[in-house]
């Protein structure tokens, strides 16, 4: 799509201009650039006050050396970021991310959509996002241990609980979260809310591990059932097969519907008698194998090579849980095709602009990540909240708490959607609401 408002155009022009070659970034501001062209139009006062220069440049980007020595005694150099993008309604916050495809531009780009979504949570939290292109897979625990320390060395000086609190992502789960909480809590001296995913015995959250899983169903089923639809003996595919998968996986099947294919980035498995979950959290929790093992188990189960495959399965409810960009216009031509009626993004940006437009030109219920899996980062704020007064909540409240967010996000995007003349595009309604409490936090603030 092309802006129609010039402002727009120019903007995005300076934006690919001053960050080169950062092509997930570009991606991910068009398109809130995009929905916001009917806001800025009505709203000449953020263009006046350079809400939106300010909203697209980082307030800080930490980039590091992160050495380490691996088990054979050979020195190893990473690289670590902390993108700090906005902090107009609350401290940074939002996950780390250890894969060897992160740079600079992966790091913005999550960063970026974290401000939207934060808000989207109404708790109060900035946007950030950090991580490393170093690869946990085939690591020993010591080597990631060790690497964990050497980059929370640095991170530390950056980080705290009023200031930005770092959570998981791909490739950093509870092990990781132990290992840098340890390292934080050894030089700074300080017992503290600064992490959150942690484990139960050391100030977690119940809920935090399912929370992103079980948001993505309890969004999804608000939007089915305001089309007078649900999971209800539904055939369900997703993608991925980490904490964000398993946990969809779990709470999709706990509301009638049947999950058929799970994947990781090797390939992909098809058990039409619905995935045995309990081996999948065996293989993948416990003993950190390939998705492919399960046909060891299951026999009759179907495995293939490659991930993209995943799409051409006839499904109902497609839920996206494992990376940017894994749902191309191919596979949402093949989607529709098979009756698809629903997607919703459990990764960040999983799916293409191209995919997307496809999609909702089809008339397949779309909910765009910011709003759908916003339940991991709701869950971490509600773990700062236990941890600032020192107690801990039950399953059942965080649970109904994380509910209650998911339903009132999927509220706010579609009357967002309404007001502005959008009725049903989700992606427009998640970006004007999540765009409006930061914009006018900013505006309050002055310009800084
Ligand atoms: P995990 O590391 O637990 O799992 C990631 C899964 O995605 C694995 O199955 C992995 O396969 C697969 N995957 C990763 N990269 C690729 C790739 N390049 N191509 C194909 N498959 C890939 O991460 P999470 O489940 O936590 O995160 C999944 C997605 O959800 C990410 O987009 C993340 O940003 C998003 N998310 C996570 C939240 C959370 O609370 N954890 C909250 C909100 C969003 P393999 O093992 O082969 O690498
Ligand atoms: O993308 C995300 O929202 C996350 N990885 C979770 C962030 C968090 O702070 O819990």
């Amino acid at each position: 799509m092309n802006f129609k408002n010039k402002y727009l155009a120019e903007l995005m022009e300076r934006i690919i201009a001053r960050n080169p070659g950062e092509k997930e970034f570009h991606q991910a501001v068009r398109e809130v650039l995009e929905s916001l062209e009917p806001v800025v139009e009505k709203h000449p006062e953020y263009i006046e006050q350079g809400v939106l220069e300010r909203l697209v440049e980082p307030e800080r980007i930490i980039k590091f050396r992160v050495p380490w020595i691996d088990d054979n005694g050979t020195v190893r150099v990473n690289r670590g970021f902390r993108v700090q993008f906005n902090s107009a309604i609350g401290p940074y916050k939002g996950g780390l991310r250890f894969h060897p495809s992160v740079y600079e531009g992966i790091i913005k780009f999550l960063g970026f959509e974290q401000i939207f979504k934060n808000s989207l949570t109404g708790l109060p939290i900035g946007g950030g996002k950090g991580g490393s292109d170093f690869d946990p897979k085939g690591k020993s625990d010591r080597e990631v241990m060790r690497f964990c320390q050497s980059f929370m060395t640095e991170l530390s000086k950056h980080i705290g609980s009023y200031t930005d609190i770092p959570a998981g992502d791909i490739g950093v789960g509870s092990r990781e979260i132990g290992y840098l909480f340890g390292q934080y809590k050894r030089i700074n001296n300080r017992f503290s809310g600064v992490l959150t995913g942690k484990s139960l015995e050391y100030g977690g959250s119940l809920a935090r591990t399912e929370a992103t899983g079980y948001g993505l169903c309890y969004f999804t089923d608000a939007m089915l059932r305001d089309h007078g639809s649900s999971f209800e003996g539904k055939t369900v595919v997703i993608s991925g097969s980490g904490n964000v998968a398993i946990y969809a996986t779990q709470k999709a099947t706990e509301l009638g519907a049947k999950v058929v294919a799970l994947s990781d980035s090797n390939g992909y498995i098809y058990d039409k008698l619905g995935i045995d979950l309990d081996l999948v959290k065996k293989l993948k929790e416990v003993e950190r194998k390939r998705i492919k093992e399960y046909i060891n188990v299951h026999p009759d189960a179907e495995y293939h090579e490659g991930c993209k495959g995943i799409w051409s399965i006839k499904c109902d409810i497609a839920l996206p849980c494992a990376t940017q960009n894994e749902l191309d216009e191919e596979s949402a031509k093949l989607l529709v095709e098979n009756g698809c009626i629903a997607v919703a993004e459990g990764a960040n940006m999983p799916s293409t602009p191209e995919a997307i437009e496809y999609l909702q030109k089809n008339n397949v219920l779309f909910g765009p990540a910011k709003a759908a899996n916003a339940g991991g980062v709701a869950t971490s704020a509600l773990e700062m909240s236990q941890n600032s007064i020192r107690g801990s909540w039950t399953f059942e409240k965080v649970d109904k708490m994380l509910k209650d967010i998911m339903e009132n996000i999927y509220s706010n995007a579609s009357a967002a959607a309404e007001e502005y003349n959008m009725k049903g595009n989700l992606v427009a309604g998640a970006n004007i609401a999540g765009f409006l409490k930061v914009a006018n936090a900013m505006l309050e603030q002055g310009v800084v």
